[in-house]
């Protein structure tokens, strides 16, 4: 019916009637300057309009809410709020006395924050807490690349065809679009790459750079900026250039005409993302020049017109004897400093590939003159698509929570990604989305939570995973806590499941070839030897691991002291991560002293058996859910189960077939 098929559509931003005790709370008229322009401003009235409106059921007697900034509101001015550590993005929602009237006011220094602070009120009196709040972005770039292709279809997409419709526009804008920049602006992300960064190079022709602009029209009254992933052959492919040598003149000529057509038509385009010279993308390398000579020459272009670069590090070589996860920091680290002062480097949160768990990428840290963005996938391509539930905020914060080390304890990657470790100003991260034209816009319903974790921390690279999954929770479906608290818990504990199931005690990448679901550890003869799951887990008869220690590869060697001291034996490294650092024999002894053949075992069981688990918990919580999301989910959850048999399954088998080992005493027998 069509009110569930609006619970599923709305995301998070379900305005529903309040129970009766908090309507009166809700207010009852919102002000805004008379000579408000800001299209962002008048973009936060009508939101809380809609809001209150739906909320209030009719009923709303919680006073007036003014908004503004006090450059363009004299009631906000009257005021003489403090706004002075909220930049142009931050907020303040205070209760205040006027005319003896109480008045909720929305105050910031800029329209993006007015509308962000609208957004928080909402949120606050949908999940009914005190409305009063004060906050500013820790970050300053905080964006979606969206992996889509000019013909709809979506690399590593499981949610539809691409929501960006390039046949129709730039005449016809998708409704969509709208509803898109809310649920993004609700969450602070303030920018979008609309195109792969596998790039054609068609996407910077003036028909695209037309639809382009058409999005970034939409999108702009809700503080959001467009980028483009540009593809740095283009001066060949569009200019008719016989190179695209970064320091060849007539290159860095048709890149300063490109950037300067293009804000002819978007004047606030945000900038340019790159992927360059990794799998088999055109890049600077391919003239000898460096990645800093590429990513210079097109800062350069963009300079004039306030842009910037967003260089990604994602590089590995088949020709390159050395381990993949050294790879990117072997060619990068020597570049520190080189870099023009509107580049970022985009390095993904683990050295390889956004598996179901790595340890933090050795870049990050280790690159102090450079401004580095976190890249997270929230599109699930090696933890079971759309079709497994796994709640990311919790590897999302388990990587910035972790310590490079790089200037003592407490250098943890949020740190260096919010810029207060190295005293960056220009700072950004990276969430590859999961939308598409599904209905559910991510494929399913709880990931609409990944897409909501990744806004909140870009926001704040400090708020707990837990926090967040509950507010998420309250706010798709009920803040009763009989609802949200086992939710919260099913949520956090879903990461861990996935990671037993799949690849546990730090194994990685022995996901089926090229579409990457489900089990494959036994293949070992593609052509590129560091696609195949055999190159990762080396597993024999008498072990399994990758060596990374001093002994091995030396990946830890990329590490800052304690860390690598850390990663450099088995006893320290944890279990986590060990058989990432370390090729260990089955026999080897745990800390609990089983050993390492039976608790492999028994992790592939507890990941089975939590989500058996989450099965029976989502039954018990039917009646606080509406009949569609509940049994979509439901479903989901048993695909999961199968799913999850199948991998520690198919897993089991593989490795003892090379061992020739018994299961361990308790271990069911494979179906
Ligand atoms: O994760 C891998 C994917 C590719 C992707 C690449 C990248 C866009 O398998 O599909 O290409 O990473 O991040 O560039």
């Amino acid at each position: 019916d069509r009110a569930a098929a609006e619970d599923s559509y709305e995301l998070w931003l379900r305005y529903r009637p309040l129970p009766a005790a908090a309507r009166a709370g809700v207010p009852g008229a919102v002000a805004v300057d008379p000579a408000e322009r800001d299209a962002r401003v008048l973009a936060a009235r009508d939101e809380l309009f809609r809001a209150f409106a739906a909320m209030s059921g009719g009923m709303g007697g919680g006073g007036e809410v003014v908004l503004g900034t006090p450059a363009t509101s004299a009631r906000v001015r009257a005021l003489r709020l403090d706004l002075g550590d909220l930049g142009d993005e931050g907020y303040l929602v205070r209760r205040v006395m006027t005319g003896g009237r109480p008045v909720t006011v929305v105050a910031a220094n800029g329209g993006a924050g007015v509308l962000y602070g609208a957004f928080a009120l909402i949120r606050r009196l949908q999940l009914g807490r005190p409305v009063e709040e004060r906050s500013a972005p820790k970050v300053r770039l905080r964006v979606l690349n969206h992996w889509d292709n000019l013909d709809r279809s979506v690399e590593r997409g499981y949610a539809g065809q691409s929501i960006w419709d390039w046949w129709r526009l730039p005449g016809h804008k998708d409704p969509r679009y709208v509803d898109y920049a809310r649920a993004n602006a609700s969450l602070g992300i303030n920018g979008t790459i609309l195109n792969n960064v596998n790039a054609k190079a068609d996407s910077l022709t003036a028909p695209y750079l037309a639809k382009a602009a058409a999005v970034a029209d939409v999108l702009r009254p809700y503080g959001m900026k467009v980028y483009l992933s540009a593809r740095f052959s283009a001066p060949i492919e569009l200019g008719g250039l016989e190179t695209a040598d970064p320091l060849d003149p007539s290159v860095q000529a048709w890149w300063r005409a490109k950037a300067d057509e293009i804000y002819r038509v978007i004047p606030d385009f945000g900038g340019f993302l790159v992927k360059a010279n990794s799998e088999g993308q055109p890049g600077p390398r391919d003239y000898g020049r460096s990645h800093a000579d590429g990513a210079n020459m097109l800062a350069e272009a963009l300079r004039p017109h306030g842009g910037a670069v967003m260089w990604r590090a994602f590089v590995y070589q088949e020709t390159d004897p050395e381990d993949r996860a050294k790879q990117a920091y072997t060619e990068f680290k020597p570049q520190d400093g080189r870099f023009a002062p509107n580049v970022l480097v985009q390095v993904k949160n683990g050295p390889i590939d956004f598996q179901p768990r790595e340890p933090f990428h050795p870049l990050f840290g280790a690159m102090p003159r450079t401004p580095l963005m976190l890249e997270f996938q929230i599109t699930k391509e090696y933890l079971g698509f759309a079709t497994h539930l796994v709640y990311l905020g919790e590897l999302f914060a388990e990587t910035l929570r972790s310590d490079t080390y790089a200037r003592g304890p407490g250098s943890t990657v949020s740190r260096v990604v919010d810029g207060s470790l190295d005293g960056h100003r220009l700072t950004g991260m990276a969430g590859v989305a999961n939308i598409g034209s599904d209905r559910d816009w991510t494929g399913s319903t709880f990931d609409q939570a990944n897409w909501y974790a990744f806004g909140r921390l870009a926001w704040d690279p400090d708020a707990s995973a837990r926090t967040v999954a509950a507010e998420w929770a309250g706010l798709t479906f009920t803040t009763d806590p009989a609802f949200a608290r086992p939710v919260a818990d099913l949520m956090m504990a879903s990461r861990q499941a996935m990671v037993d199931y799949m690849t546990p005690l730090g194994l990685a990448h022995l996901m089926g070839t090229g579409h990457h679901h489900g089990p494959a550890p036994w293949v070992s003869d593609l052509a590129r030897p560091e696609w195949n799951p055999a190159y990762y887990h080396r597993a024999d008869a008498r072990g399994i691991g990758f060596d990374r220690t001093s002994k091995g590869s030396n990946a830890v060697g990329q590490y800052a002291g304690p860390a690598a001291r850390r990663f450099a034996r088995p006893e320290t490294t944890g279990e986590d991560h060990l058989l990432w650092f370390h090729h260990l024999p089955w026999d080897h002894r745990m800390p609990g002293g089983a050993t390492l053949w039976e608790t492999l075992v028994r992790r592939y069981d507890r990941g089975v058996a939590a989500v058996a688990g989450f099965r029976a918990r989502w039954a018990g919580l039917r009646p606080f859910v509406d009949a569609e999301r509940w049994s979509k989910t439901a479903d989901l959850l048993k695909v999961q189960e199968e799913e999850a048999r199948w991998w520690r399954d198919a897993s089991v088998a593989y490795w003892r077939s090379l061992n020739g080992r018994a299961l361990p005493p308790g271990s069911p027998e494979p179906a």
